[in-house]
């Protein structure tokens, strides 16, 4: 039908990634439908501006019935599977949960795709972690893979799912291979949260002091607006393809205190302390991605710096801690 809205399924739609997503599918006249699972406390946070706009359908990637009933119901042209367990220092406590979910959920999406409409294109979240003890740098397509956690390990089986559908079934199946993204709505776990969080909270006298890890290791960090938009194009292309997603820059965590707390006056070095119990028993010290694959494939490039990125989460969570202390 010439006016049919395209059809899109986003699993993963309350996390970061998601809300950024449905909002760009949203823009370009999209029918979003969303997959929501059960929590006794609802958790819209990062949706609720557009929650009258998507679809909401019940389901779990643990639970196989649930896919296909809201792919039955969707009947999307394309689906997006950000859903995972993300955190990576609670992939070793809960290693089988994070397989069951981050691996295994994606071959569960993968059939009900199949035994419903295997026209569908499928987008997988997958990451440069699968790189972790990197052997070159930076790293590139053609990078081999050395994952160094229970959250990397699963997705790498998530990934090679993904390419093992396309060349077995001809399905439109492609990984984005995403380097770090961050924003205001990142989880307050995550470490680029956790220090723009911190510094406004310390900033604004509720704390005097923030905890970290190892400020050693180097993350590449862009922003996860410009990121849902490499994950869209993807899906867009003529034929299905595995790409790097990233900025090219790579900085130390000490450098993102440096930067966070030197913005609103404050000296890094007399609020951060050092706890051990934050390192992890393996690290991913470096990454650094090489995205020309997908900016000459996709003509995508990030838009935000790594300054204004950090700006703009300090400057958030300014308003956010000051609006929450009624100031
Ligand atoms: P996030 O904020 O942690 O969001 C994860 C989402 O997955 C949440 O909506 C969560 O729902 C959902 N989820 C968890 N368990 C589920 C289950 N059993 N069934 C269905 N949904 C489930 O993650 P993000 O940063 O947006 O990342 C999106 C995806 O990209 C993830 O797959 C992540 O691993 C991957 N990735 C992220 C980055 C990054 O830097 N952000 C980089 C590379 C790849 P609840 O709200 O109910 O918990
Ligand atoms: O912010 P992080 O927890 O992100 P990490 O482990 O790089 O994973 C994120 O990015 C991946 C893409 O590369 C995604 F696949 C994954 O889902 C997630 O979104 O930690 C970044 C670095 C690590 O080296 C960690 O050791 O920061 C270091 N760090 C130092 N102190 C800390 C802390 N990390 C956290 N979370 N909390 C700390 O206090």
């Amino acid at each position: 039908m010439a006016n049919e809205k395209k059809r899109a399924l986003v699993t993963g739609i309350t996390g970061q990634d998601g809300s950024y997503l449905a909002e760009f599918l949203l823009d370009k006249n999209y029918e979003v439908f969303a997959l929501i699972r059960r929590s006794s406390t609802v958790n819209f946070e990062r949706i609720q501006h557009i929650q009258e706009r998507i679809h909401l359908l019940s389901g779990d990637l643990l639970d196989q019935n649930s896919l296909m009933s809201a792919l039955k119901t969707a009947r999307p042209h394309e689906v997006y599977n950000l859903g995972a367990q993300s955190f990576v220092p609670a992939s070793w406590e809960q290693p089988l949960l994070t397989g069951e979910i981050t691996a295994l959920g994606v071959t569960r999406l993968l059939e009900a795709i199949r035994a419903t409409d295997s026209r569908a294109r499928f987008y997988q979240a997958s990451t440069s972690e699968l790189f972790g003890k990197v052997r070159e740098s930076p790293q590139s397509e053609s990078t081999p893979f050395y994952p160094r956690s229970p959250y990397g390990v699963s997705k790498l089986y998530a990934h090679w799912i993904t390419v093992n559908y396309r060349e077995s079934y001809d399905m439109f199946c492609c990984a984005g291979i995403l380097f770090n993204h961050e924003s205001p709505r990142r989880g307050l776990e995550f470490v680029s949260r956790k220090i723009s969080h911190g510094v406004a909270r310390i900033k604004l006298g509720f704390a005097k002091e923030l905890k970290l890890g190892n400020l050693d290791s180097r993350r590449d960090w862009g922003f996860a607006g410009d990121y849902v938009k490499a994950m869209w194009l993807m899906l867009q292309q003529d034929s299905p393809e595995d790409l790097v997603i990233a900025t090219g820059e790579d900085r130390t965590i000490r450098e993102f205190c440096e930067l966070a707390f030197g913005y609103v006056g404050l000296d890094w070095r007399q609020c951060v302390t050092i706890d051990k119990d934050l390192f992890r028993p393996a690290e991913v010290e470096v990454l650094r991605g090489d995205a020309s694959r997908a900016e000459r494939v996709l003509g995508w490039k990030p838009e935000i710096s790594f300054v204004e990125l950090v700006h703009l989460m300090v400057d958030r969570d300014l308003d956010l801690v000051g609006g929450q202390s009624g100031g």
